[in-house]
């Protein structure tokens, strides 16, 4: 069984997405983040950055075992499952460039141009030109990628695409839409068909 505390947001979406594509048995425990859930001891226990998704894996040797960071997650899964995951050292290491490309650019960038176009208290127009811009020049390096590739790493679905698409679907957040990159849009169609996703996405609610 796999516990994954989390909440309907674009990185809380993610590990109910890989764990159904995974077929891991999961419950979901639902974090509210306006009451500050994720900053409880109970919770930070799990993860010591008070973010939500973290995981409690009652499956692993040696377990129960606490994993957080949404890109760490997604590799553990990936690699204790045996899917979602390029094989050999060149695949595996494409999964990660992409893996590693989302948790550490795009997600970042559309979270602060998120904030400062909805939530900030005052307008910046650097703040949002420089946010939203490197938001949008990261859907255009998908766009690149997915011209020629049916999936992120060349080689198969993997947890690349799904942290990916978990934010691009959410491209509105940013102040951004799909249309200048078609491919991508038609990507992310594909991915949101899948019965795993749609069964997840009804899962967290
Ligand atoms: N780098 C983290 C980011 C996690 C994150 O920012 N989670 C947000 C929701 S999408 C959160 O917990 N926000 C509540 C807070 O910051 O207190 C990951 O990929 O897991």
């Amino acid at each position: 069984m796999l516990d994954i505390h989390t909440a309907p947001t674009p990185n809380g979406i993610k590990i109910p997405i890989a764990a159904e594509e995974l077929g891991i048995p999961y419950r979901i425990i639902r974090l509210q983040l306006s009451r500050g859930d994720q900053k409880q001891p109970d919770f930070l226990a799990i993860n010591p950055n008070g973010r939500i998704p973290a995981v409690v894996d009652h499956d692993v040797p040696g377990g129960p075992l606490a994993v957080f960071e949404s890109g760490a997650i997604l590799l553990h899964l990936a690699e204790t499952r045996g899917g979602l995951i390029a094989p050999g050292v060149a695949g595996r290491a494409a999964t990660m460039g992409w893996l590693f490309l989302q948790v550490g650019g795009l997600g970042p960038n559309f979270g602060n141009a998120g904030h400062f176009l909805g939530g900030a208290p005052e307008q910046i127009p650097y703040a949002i030109d420089r946010f939203q811009g490197e938001a949008r020049r990261h859907l255009e390096v998908l766009e690149r990628r997915l011209e020629t590739q049916d999936w992120l790493d060349g080689h198969g679905y993997s947890v690349a695409d799904i942290a990916h698409f978990c934010w691009v679907r959410s491209a509105g957040y940013a102040g951004l839409t799909l249309d200048d990159t078609p491919s991508l849009a038609k990507w992310a169609g594909r991915i949101a068909a899948r019965p795993a996703v749609i069964r997840a996405l009804a899962a967290i609610g």
